[in-house]
């Protein structure tokens, strides 16, 4: 991002061009700023991923499936009323905080079930007096995805379908705030029921832009895994609203299939793909081949649309981002492409 701003501020129009400077700056805004968010929050410990999305797209049922246990709730309606977080232990254990009256407690369970039926009283369903006095809950119990340390939190539905009366516009208001503090963001939509369409809404639009520099990945649940359906297809037409997710960033999943223990779900892909954010270690090297991939990029689309052979790197500036990079192994493509440049 400095090795940006500096070309950016140091060299004259005359020199690479106003148009290449304005691609240079929407280039570092689009594809750098999420990186530099998510390498910031790689050291954060405990380090939350939460799913979000509109009502009824299946982040429960989602939920469910990535834990391997029936301890999210979900149905056809809208249904979570609070973010719930799990977190691995070996015992089955809730904790709740109440608002009105800042009490704590914990329970014990000897099965999940039991645990998940008394979840279903705060977090599930329930009538907006109930949903405005819980502060938050917490699952915890052997759910293996989380092992590693990972905490998952599952969270109420966004947008207009939810902002009817003032309960539940507290609910998205506590919605707000728990995702500010949330370190990944997976953001899950879902075809329609025909299995055919797939539009974005502007509630998706507008929530996808608070949320994308934590964001590196859209869920799209419910998908028919036939003939008829081309993920291609429908990367190709949704990339340009999700501008910072590579393509290898959509996953397609069938929540539904994956609980029912069903092989058409796709759910072992996601399960890898959170499972490698596990430890900070893990978490930078995800963002360093960020680094290496918008790196390689921004050369390619500099040299065909601009026909430069080399980007007008400032001098002094390249050689400290050099120099940074050589301290980490994973960046060291990078290392190789500015030693060529400054020869
Ligand atoms: N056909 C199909 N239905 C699914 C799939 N995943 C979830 N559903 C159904 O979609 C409905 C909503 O699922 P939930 O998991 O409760 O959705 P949610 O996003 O948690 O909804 P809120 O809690 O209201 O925000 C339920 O009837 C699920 O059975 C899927 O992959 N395919
Ligand atoms: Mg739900």
């Amino acid at each position: 991002m400095h090795l940006i701003k500096e070309t950016i501020t140091s060299t004259s129009d005359k020199h690479i061009g106003k148009i290449f400077k304005e691609d240079l700056d929407r280039f570092s805004k689009i594809r750098l700023a999420p990186l530099w968010q998510l390498d910031k929050n790689a050291e954060m410990n405990p380090y939350v991923i939460s799913l979000v999305g509109l009502t009824n797209v299946g982040k429960s049922t989602l939920t469910e499936a990535l834990l391997g246990h029936a301890v999210a709730p979900h149905k056809n309606q809208r249904a979570t009323a609070i973010p719930v977080e799990y977190k691995y232990s070996l015992n089955w254990q809730m904790e709740v905080m109440t608002h009105h009256d800042f009490k704590y407690k914990e329970y014990d369970y000897d099965d999940p079930s039991l645990l998940a039926k008394e979840l279903t009283k705060y977090v599930f369903d329930v009538d907006t007096t109930n949903a405005y006095s819980v502060e938050y809950v917490k699952v915890k119990g052997p759910m293996e995805v989380l092992k590693e340390g990972l905490i998952l939190a599952d969270t109420p539905g966004f947008g207009a379908a939810q902002q009817v009366g003032d309960g539940i516009r507290r609910n998205q208001d506590h919605l707000e705030g728990f995702i500010k503090n949330v370190h990944r963001v997976y953001l899950c939509l879902s075809v329609g029921a025909d299995g055919d369409t797939f539009t974005v809404s502007d509630d998706e639009k507008a929530f996808f832009q608070r949320i994308k520099s934590r964001c590196s990945n859209i869920i799209v649940n419910k998908w028919k895994f036939d003939e008829d359906h081309n993920q291609q297809e429908y990367i190709n037409k949704y990339n340009h609203i999700f501008e910072n997710i590579e393509e290898d960033g959509f996953i397609f999943i069938n929540a539904k299939n994956a609980i029912k223990g069903k092989e058409k779900s796709n759910i072992e892909k996601l399960k890898s793909d959170i499972v490698k954010y596990s430890t900070p270690e893990q978490r930078r090297c995800v963002v360093w081949n960020d680094l290496v991939r918008a790196w390689k990029d921004c050369q390619h689309y500099m040299e065909t649309v601009h026909h430069l052979s080399e980007i007008p790197w400032r001098p002094d500036s390249l050689k400290r981002f050099l120099l940074s990079c050589k301290s980490v192994e994973k960046l060291h493509p990078i290392v190789s492409d500015i030693e060529r440049i400054i020869k």
